[in-house]
């Protein structure tokens, strides 16, 4: 299976598209494409009209294909956790569909040939402009139980071999990006750079800040272009 990631999509259907588009890849191959963080799907009780339409899409158009992501800040985290949990690629994910599957944070899978350490959430600058349970959720950041279930789960794989998959940044990569004094760092920014510290990953990728871009010392950045795993 080719593995490809792409950064945030919020809730636009029709860009997703146009990405899965994108690849260069044949029907007849598996693909994954994995959306770090901010899928955006669903938002509302309705957007299971969604889940539905880019489910229809794949079966039609891409048989072999699937979308995968991790969570970002923006996901309605209620109606998410209402989807079966069950095992898939050595790990647990939610299943929104037969096409569309939820990659659950502290959880590490084996997709195609690759290792990958899945650690979305982060901080929403926005939230005192949200309002709790309809646009903004506190488990939005990852907790210390999500954070040892990640250590855990890496016990059975060789970090140096492994990609780390997360929504934000460690905090000394968000530093570099954004700079300036002013820049609050938030915990998952922290326990990100606690993980980059204690393991030397393969790679890590992330999105959220809306750019595409090399941030660091194999650390990359995604928004709306796809980068195919094993080529960084
Ligand atoms: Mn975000």
């Amino acid at each position: 299976m080719r593995v490809f990631l792409t950064g945030d999509v919020h809730a636009d259907i029709d860009d997703l598209i146009q990405r899965f588009k994108a690849i260069q890849a044949t029907k007849e191959e598996k693909v994954a494409l994995i959306i770090l963080g901010d899928f955006g799907v669903p938002w509302g009780a309705k957007d299971v009209g969604k889940i539905n339409y880019l489910t229809k899409w794949l079966q039609t158009n891409r048989p072999l294909w699937i979308l995968l992501f991790i969570d970002g800040n923006h996901e309605n985290f209620d109606l998410l956790e209402k989807f079966p949990i069950e095992p898939l690629f050595g790990g647990l994910v939610s299943k929104l569909s037969d096409k569309i599957f939820w990659l659950r944070r502290g959880e590490v899978y084996k997709i195609g040939n690759f290792p990958i350490a899945c650690f979305g959430g982060a901080l929403s600058i926005d939230k005192e402009r949200r309002k709790e349970g309809s646009s903004w959720w506190a488990i939005e950041q990852p907790t210390e139980e999500d954070f040892e279930r990640l250590k855990e789960n890496l016990k059975n794989v060789v970090p140096e071999e492994t990609y780390l998959l997360t929504h934000t940044a460690d905090s000394q990569t968000v530093l570099n990006l954004l700079g300036g004094w002013n820049i609050k760092v938030d915990r998952t920014s922290n326990l990100i750079g606690v993980l980059k510290h204690e393991y030397d990953f393969k790679y890590h990728f992330f999105g959220h800040f809306h750019e595409t871009r090399l941030a660091g010392p194999k650390t990359r950045l995604l928004f709306d272009t796809v980068f195919e795993l094993g080529t960084e």
